[in-house]
């Protein structure tokens, strides 16, 4: 029978082989490890009482591809919230984003911070 090319590597990690008398339960494994979605992480913007409003949203909109409405709009909800989510990623791409982000606002000296926290799923 043929398989895609992506499971390849399953068969040699399984060992699957169709023409064995393998248990239905590696089957199970195979569709297991095919739909399983990564962990995903939000990265939240914080409040501060210095950071000027034109500079959070500017971070939006250049970090996070938010337009110009939506930009204002998370900054607002941070402003008067405390936090807000700027965006949803796998952990490298948040964790980079958030790094950058802190670096940015230091740069200009602000006291802008975001963090990465876990999206329960
Ligand atoms: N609270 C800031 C001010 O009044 C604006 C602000 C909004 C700062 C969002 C940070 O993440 C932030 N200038």
């Amino acid at each position: 029978m043929h398989m895609p090319d992506k499971n390849y590597d399953l068969l040699a990690t399984h060992g699957v082989d169709n023409n064995s008398t393998r248990p239905d339960s590696d089957l199970d494994v195979l569709d297991q490890v095919e739909t399983q979605e990564p962990p995903l992480y939000k990265v939240l913007i914080l409040n501060d009482d210095y950071t000027p409003m034109d500079f959070v949203v500017y971070v939006l909109k250049t970090f996070f591809k938010h337009d110009d409405l939506s930009a204002e709009k998370i900054m607002m909800d941070v402003h008067k919230q405390g936090s807000g989510v700027a965006g949803i990623y796998t952990f490298e791409v948040a964790e980079t984003k958030s790094m950058q982000v802190n670096q940015f606002a230091k740069s200009n000296k602000y006291p802008l911070k975001s963090i990465v926290e876990e999206e329960k799923q």
